[in-house]
């Protein structure tokens, strides 16, 4: 371990890394300015390098994943994002919504975790999205519920009159485990502008997620990338994240989401490269060095580059997920779903330890 500065010394194309190089070996916090150096850099390998030794000195050879499930209970929604092809409207041909007994069709014993995430439903009470995490923690007792994100947070304190602490008070009540890391996007004032214009603001998504905290709801963070943002965009969006992650602990996991295009009003955007998704889950792991977990999310990356992100930083594969719709309707190209097997496959090839999870990061199974 300690003769990584030694190797980059070595092999490092890009000199300007020796100092990030010897602040990450050291504990020492990036600054805003070495993150621009890591998106800026051509060095891939070195970044790499980094980025997997922050992630071993945390979990060693460890490689999380957990049996999970996604539950979308609607897609009719009151906005409409442009970079977003899952929102429909009520009178769409492709508008739907599961009543009770189809989401409990979709569930089962073997499920660690089930992840809800939807549309903002015109017509539907707060008491129905409380209704549904009730009814899935009556017949489930045992599975952690990961439900709705802040801007569905922020969206129930609208129809339902009441704060955001209030809504998410009665959200733990009704059996809230954790929320899900969806809605950040970017937090940049002048990108939301253009892609998410009606969406909770930035301000608004940091202050729920500091409530939910308080309130001893842990909760995840995202990024959307991939789009128009500049790489100043993604450090501050990082920047934000590391500072609410100082004042409140409560954070799991980092994800990176690369932004698909198909059948969104941002179709014409043509893909960055492979060294920049790279880049991108490297410097979460080493910029926001107060985060637990960051996650190669295969479901927008695809499998294979998946697994090579797990050499980039990323301690965390996700889960089985079947079955994933809001990126896929946006044209994602990867499975919806995959067995324990794949993932126990996919992470001993990449040279990890599978480690089975439940939705909290307690350790269900190792698989040596
Ligand atoms: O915030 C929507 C994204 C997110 C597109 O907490 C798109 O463990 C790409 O919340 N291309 C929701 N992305 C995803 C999410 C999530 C995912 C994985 C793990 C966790 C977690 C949370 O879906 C939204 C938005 O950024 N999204 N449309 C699109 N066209």
């Amino acid at each position: 371990m300690g003769t990584i500065l030694e190797n980059i010394e070595r092999f490092a194309r890009d000199p300007e890394l020796l100092d990030i190089a010897e602040k990450v070996e050291s504990g020492g916090r990036l600054s805003f300015e070495d993150g621009m150096t890591i998106l800026n850099t051509s060095d891939l390998n070195t970044v790499g390098l980094l980025a997997d030794y922050a992630k071993r000195k945390r979990e060693g050879d460890r490689v999380y994943f957990v049996v999970n499930r996604h539950v979308n209970p609607t897609n009719i929604c009151a906005i409409s994002c442009k970079f977003c092809a899952f929102a429909k409207t009520a009178k769409s041909a492709d508008a739907y919504e599961l009543n009770s007994e189809r989401i409990l069709s979709l569930l089962n014993e073997e499920l660690r975790e089930v992840h809800i995430v939807g549309g903002l439903h015109p017509d539907w009470p707060f008491e129905h999205y409380l209704d549904i995490v009730r009814m899935i923690k009556e017949r489930y007792p045992a599975v952690h519920v990961k439900a709705y994100t802040a801007v569905e947070i922020d969206w129930f304190s609208d129809i339902s009159g009441l704060s955001h602490e209030e809504v998410l008070l009665a959200m733990k009540e009704a059996g809230v485990d954790a929320l899900p890391g969806g809605g950040a996007e970017i937090f940049s004032e002048e990108v939301r502008k253009k892609i998410c214009a009606p969406k909770t603001q930035s301000l608004q998504w940091i202050d729920i997620h500091r409530t939910a905290h308080r309130v001893g709801i842990p909760s995840n963070a995202t990024i959307l990338y991939g789009h128009i943002e500049r790489y100043d965009h993604v450090v501050d969006h990082f920047d934000r994240l590391r500072n609410l992650q100082d004042e409140t602990g409560g954070f799991f996991a980092f994800i990176p989401v690369l932004f698909q295009p198909e059948n969104t009003r941002m179709s014409e955007l043509k893909p960055r490269s492979g060294s920049y998704d790279l880049k991108v889950h490297a410097l979460a792991r080493l910029y926001l060095d107060n985060f637990p977990h960051i996650k190669a999310y295969w479901i927008t990356l695809g499998e294979k580059a998946a697994q090579v992100a797990l050499s980039y930083g990323c301690d965390d594969a996700d889960g089985t997920i079947l079955r994933e719709k809001i990126i896929h309707d946006a044209g994602a190209t990867s499975e919806v779903g995959h067995t324990r097997d794949f993932f126990t496959r996919m992470i001993k090839d990449a040279g990890y330890t599978p480690v089975e999870r439940d939705a909290l990061y307690n350790v269900v199974k190792i698989y040596n």
